[in-house]
């Protein structure tokens, strides 16, 4: 039971206990310094050297960090419904393939031919209720070779499904499965990539649901038209206003925007139907579209179209906006993507020599990203949710200690959140990092959210070590 004091994350995951509270203490600098810079996140030079020879060390693998980052979503099953966002990200190393060297095998091509680096594809699992992010339920990395062939000499469109890179979307579906079977029901969300044949016959069962975002206009089983016309030529549902915040393709507006809905047969791809997978001649699901109507749409901009597939029942225009809602979520691993890369921790400036070393420390780099999120999106909902899913019994214990030094005497400036809560714990941190407390003030953003975090794990630091020496002193005495 000791061993909690030290480690939250790598307890019993690891090779050795030393290995573990290094991991530990690796992920806790970068967490500090939001950076993955070993220069950077490491102030000693015994630290430095440690950091190296821990991503360096090959007595432990990429698998049993990720064993021990999703044994923490795991334990985290807070919910009897978890929305599974699963996508795919580039980790770009280009810039420094002169160090690493072509012969590196867990470095190559990416989606530019002549750029280097490898693929991370997280599932990230949010409560669907408050949309607080509980853990990863899968994490796969992979890359491509140098000498590989075109996919046009490797007759890629002929290979099985568990041969290609997409099998991917159906591999972290199952994998999320066997991780979180006592949840009642999980809903797997994929964004255009996702919408692929076996993805949609394979991954449902009593357990789960799909939500996917539609990309290919399938065909429907024996009928003529295909499904974007069909679900076109569905009468209106309902008529809404969406708020579009300003970005690289929208103007900001208030969309209007029309909902249709339709129960269809997807029929199988006429490509596959030659081959015996398994899979049925067509799967039943529900389709919605989401269309902004013309009047809105600003000049030299296409209307907002979404399509989802969802195996969720769609009875009314209520069940069809939930889906839409759940599907929204997709924004927090977008969001956790920019954080580990050019926005925060810059995990493509890593100076690690090596392809497993890079790896490695882009598992710790996703669950500390996740953190810096979880912390930020707790504060802003009033998020009762628990903190323990974030921090050990001891990192809690000491967090109380704190408020109570950062409580004033008047109610306002009390700490408003329950006990033991995340937001109760960001409020502590916004106060470390100089915010008044007062709830007039703006409230404190990721930066000084983050500032206050560090300043938490320094002292926390001095109180463990303290901790650990009366702990030792009394079995002495
Ligand atoms: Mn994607």
């Amino acid at each position: 039971m000791k061993r909690s004091r030290y480690s939250n994350y790598f307890n019993g995951f690891l090779s050795d206990y030393r290995i573990e509270k290094r991991a530990e203490k690796v992920l806790n600098d970068m967490q500090k310094t939001g950076n993955v810079v070993v220069n950077k996140f490491c102030s000693t030079f015994k630290d430095k050297k440690a950091a190296y020879e821990l991503f360096k060390n090959p007595s432990f693998t990429e698998m049993e960090l990720i064993d021990a980052i999703t044994a923490k979503c795991k334990a985290n099953q807070v919910s009897e419904h978890l929305l599974c966002i699963q996508d795919t990200t580039e980790i770009n190393y280009t810039k420094h393939i002169g160090r690493i060297g072509r012969q590196d095998t867990n470095i190559g091509p990416v989606t530019k031919n002549d750029n280097a680096g490898y693929f991370c594809h997280p599932m990230l699992v949010v409560d669907a209720k408050q949309h607080l992010p509980i853990g990863f339920s899968s994490v796969q990395l992979w890359n491509r070779s140098w000498d590989k062939k075109s996919r046009h000499e490797r007759e890629y469109q002929k290979l099985n499904i568990e041969d290609k890179e997409s099998y991917r979307w159906i591999r972290s579906a199952q994998q999320t499965q066997d991780l979180l079977p006592q949840t009642s029901q999980l809903t797997i969300i994929g964004d255009r990539e996702a919408d692929i044949y076996e993805e949609l016959t394979r991954v449902p069962n009593k357990q789960t649901h799909l939500l996917i975002r539609s990309c290919i206009n399938r065909r429907l089983y024996r009928q003529d038209i295909k499904l974007f016309d069909y679900l076109e030529a569905q009468p209106l549902e309902l008529e809404y206003e969406l708020p579009i915040q300003h970005n690289k393709k929208r103007k900001k507006r208030i969309a209007k925007m029309s909902l249709r809905y339709a129960k269809v047969k997807i029929a199988k791809p006429k490509s596959k139907t030659k081959k015996p997978t398994g899979d049925p001649e067509y799967i039943e699901m529900y389709t919605i579209e989401a269309r902004e109507f013309p009047e809105t749409v600003p000049k030299k901009e296409e209307p907002i179209l979404w399509r989802l597939l969802t195996t969720h029942q769609i009875s009314n225009a209520q069940d069809a906006l939930q889906c839409i809602e759940w599907y929204s979520t997709r924004w927090i691993i977008e969001e956790l993507f920019r954080i580990l890369k050019s926005k925060g921790m810059q995990i493509e400036d890593s100076q690690l020599e090596t392809g497993v070393a890079l790896k490695k420390q882009l598992i710790m780099a996703l669950q500390v990203a996740l953190t810096t999120m979880t912390l930020k999106i707790a504060y802003d909902k009033n998020h009762v949710v628990k903190a323990n899913i974030l921090f050990s019994p001891s990192e809690l214990d000491f967090i109380q200690i704190l408020n109570q030094t950062m409580e004033g005497d008047t109610q306002k400036q009390k700490n408003p959140f329950n006990i033991g809560s995340i937001a109760y714990c960001s409020w502590v941190f916004a106060r470390l990092s100089g915010w008044s407390g007062y709830a007039s003030q703006p409230r404190p953003g990721y930066i000084s959210l983050k500032r206050g975090l560090d300043i938490f794990r320094i002292k926390y630091e001095g109180y463990s070590l303290a901790m650990s020496v009366l702990n030792n002193n009394e079995l002495k005495g």
